[in-house]
């Protein structure tokens, strides 16, 4: 059965025909063993099996012939498997071709998900489109200029110790860095729009830090910005609250106390009463009765002159918050490092 010089003596409808009848016998004379089956599958139909040679060596016949003895080998193989499912299925052996074993419990499909930050994010951001704000995303690498200067935080204002950056570049006039926080693309955006500007930031963004329950060198932020004419507080109060009670819940109260951030004037905290002890005093509101939950405040008049609008004629309220420290309030999460660890049995719980 091997070749001759110029093809393959085997493969002729006759040859093929005599290996098929053989075959045929064979397999009718078997007993209805499993192993029996398979072993005549793999003299026939196997990777090295007699049928399957015939079918390799197809490609070495001249192209007439090629047709013809194609042809019938394909027919060949079609029928020997035909025959070999036959047998298998009545053998009621679940072989290794052809039988399924319908007792066999079914194979579980693991679903995917999104991470717990992303699914809050994604709420948040929710939240605020419903009210007019477009979602926009810009660069992790950011200029010094946009993460600092602009932002009304001079070289040597201590608000940049404070930031623990991580620099890239820090040789040039304008360094390169990892942005601290969301608000450069806001900058961005107010540089390069005419208001109304009603927009929520989302993103990575990076400290040189050390780690604990509270603090990841990387971490999301949220930030907002808001600018038109005759923007007021009374604007960013009555926004922020609806934004607390759709996230926390329609009972939510809200409060407002003094803070400081250089890209605003004034600037606020922003707390709800604590939606576990409904503001008793427990200990997910340290016995306060309030959740810190966002820092906010009105733009600074510094911040729309860098970006090229008058602070006569505009005005504008914005603010910032970490969906990690609003999902670990909610989902009472009491490490900051279990979203960053990637452990499943963390991620598949939400
Ligand atoms: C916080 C506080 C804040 C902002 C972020 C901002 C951006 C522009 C202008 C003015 Cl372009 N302000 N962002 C304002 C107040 C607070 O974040 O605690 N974040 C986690």
């Amino acid at each position: 059965m091997t070749d001759s010089a110029n093809g393959n003596s085997s493969a002729t409808p006759q040859a093929i025909e005599r290996l098929t009848s053989s075959a045929e016998r064979e397999l009718e004379a078997l007993g209805g063993e499993g192993e029996k089956l398979e072993a005549w599958r793999v003299k026939y139909l196997g990777r090295r099996g007699a049928l399957t040679s015939i079918l390799r060596s197809l490609g070495s016949l001249p192209a007439a012939d090629r047709r013809v003895a194609g042809a019938a080998a394909n027919r060949a193989k079609a029928r020997l498997e035909g025959l070999l499912d036959k047998r298998l299925a009545a053998s009621g052996t679940p072989g290794p071709i052809g039988a399924i074993d319908v007792t066999l419990p079914g194979r579980r499909h693991v679903r995917g998900r999104l991470h717990p930050s992303t699914q809050t994010i994604q709420e948040i951001l929710a939240a605020f489109n419903a009210m007019g704000f477009q979602t926009v995303e810009g660069p992790q690498v950011e200029w010094e200029r946009y993460n600092f200067d602009m932002l009304n935080i001079p070289p040597d204002h201590p608000a940049r110790d404070s930031h623990d950056t991580i620099w890239i570049d820090r040789s040039g006039g304008d360094g390169i860095l990892l942005r601290t926080q969301t608000s450069p693309m806001q900058v961005r955006t107010l540089e390069s729009t005419t208001p109304p500007v009603r927009i929520v930031v989302p993103g990575l963004c990076y400290r040189f830090e050390a780690t604990d329950a509270t603090h990841e060198w990387q971490f999301h932020q949220i930030e907002g910005l808001a600018v038109d004419t005759d923007i007021t507080f009374a604007d960013l109060k009555g926004t922020l609250y609806e934004f607390a009670r759709r996230i926390f819940g329609p009972d939510r109260k809200v409060r407002f106390r003094c803070d400081f951030f250089p890209f605003v004037e004034p600037g606020v905290e922003m707390a709800v009463d604590c939606f576990k002890c409904f503001g008793q005093g427990c200990r997910l509101c340290k016995q306060t009765g309030y959740i810190e939950i966002l820092g906010a405040g009105m733009v600074h008049p510094n911040v729309l002159r860098n970006a090229g609008h008058d602070p006569e004629r505009y005005t504008g309220y914005a603010f910032g918050m970490g969906p990690e420290r609003i999902a670990m309030l909610r989902h009472g999460i009491d490490d900051i490092r279990h979203f960053f660890a990637n452990d499943l049995r963390f991620l598949t719980q939400f």
